[in-house]
């Protein structure tokens, strides 16, 4: 008896030869309408179509006090220099991220659990959700460098094996974000059209894509259509505010020559119906610090 194996293509192909742009074909919210929780019907309607939803005040001055002394601590702390989900600046060695800060911090994995913040992943995602990633980025001043334009799905698809777009990031300002320190920059809209970047994923690249990325990056062209098309929104705000961008963004920061550090928290939510598979175009995993592999819904 002969069993026919359809082939399953991958509807969002990258780091092949060429750059390949192809529309999104998943929902952007996946709540049903209606679904009740923190994100009103409105501001659920415009992050379906900006694909990022801004918020003044998420957290109180006294709640983000907390978060920054906590942050403080984890930076000046030697074991966590030497730990290995710490990423340092190419140029000063100062910190630049703390990866699984949910894991290693009981005061930032309050966050996680804090309905403010589970609840709106839950409601965009529409289901039960795990942490894939979560990271304080310090961006201190006096030359901390930024992150280059990407799509973090393309990365998640190729290397964390992220089947599909149904993943919500949280970036929560712990420090002012000016418009001259470095602030957070999303293309609105960008999160309907997947680009497939060009260049094979060479191994162990988590050890410089999270200095400097390289494999996953667009090319001139694509962005220059892309933000003549989109624009580009720069997120300002006051520590306490939030970013909710949708896990196919084209989002970037510059570098920070001001001496004001732009800190954030950042957490990656997915749907646990939506679990990682094997890297769509790599040659192994990511270390689960990076791209988890607990898939336990958060509660
Ligand atoms: O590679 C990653 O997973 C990380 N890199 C960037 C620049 N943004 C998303 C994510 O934190
Ligand atoms: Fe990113």
């Amino acid at each position: 008896m002969t069993t026919t194996v359809t082939p399953v293509t991958d509807p969002y192909p990258t780091r092949g030869t060429t750059e390949v742009s192809v529309p999104r074909q998943d929902p952007v919210v996946w709540g049903t309408p209606g679904t009740s929780g923190p994100v009103s019907l409105a501001d659920l309607q415009a992050y379906e179509r900006d694909g990022f939803l801004a918020i003044d005040e998420l957290l109180t001055e006294d709640e983000v006090a907390v978060y920054r002394q906590e942050l403080q601590r984890l930076v000046t702390d030697p074991a966590i220099r030497a730990d290995e989900r710490s990423v340092v600046e190419p140029r000063s060695k100062e910190i630049r991220s703390v990866f699984e800060v949910h894991r290693i911090s009981e005061v930032f994995a309050r966050l996680v659990h804090d309905e403010r913040v589970l609840g709106r992943a839950r409601q965009i995602l529409g289901s039960d959700v795990y942490v894939h990633q979560s990271r304080i980025n310090i961006k201190p001043g006096f030359g901390a460098s930024g992150f280059y334009w990407h799509s973090d799905f393309e990365t998640w698809h190729a290397e964390d094996g992220m089947p599909r777009m149904r993943a919500v990031s949280v970036s929560i300002a712990l420090t002012e974000n000016y418009d001259t320190n470095g602030g957070l920059m999303i293309m609105p809209g960008s999160h309907k059209t997947f680009l497939g970047c060009a260049g094979a994923t060479p191994e162990d690249n988590y050890k410089k894509s999270l200095q400097m990325q390289d494999a996953g990056t667009p090319s001139d062209e694509a962005l220059t259509a892309m933000a003549s098309r989109y624009g580009i929104r720069l997120f300002t705000g006051r520590a306490g505010s939030a970013t909710w961008f949708d896990c196919n963004c084209m989002h970037g920061s510059g570098d920070n020559i001001t001496p004001f550090p732009r800190s954030n928290v950042f957490i990656v939510f997915n749907s646990v119906e939506n679990a990682a598979v094997e890297p769509f175009a790599a040659p192994v995993r990511r270390p689960t610090f990076i791209g988890a592999r607990d898939f336990t819904p958060v509660r």
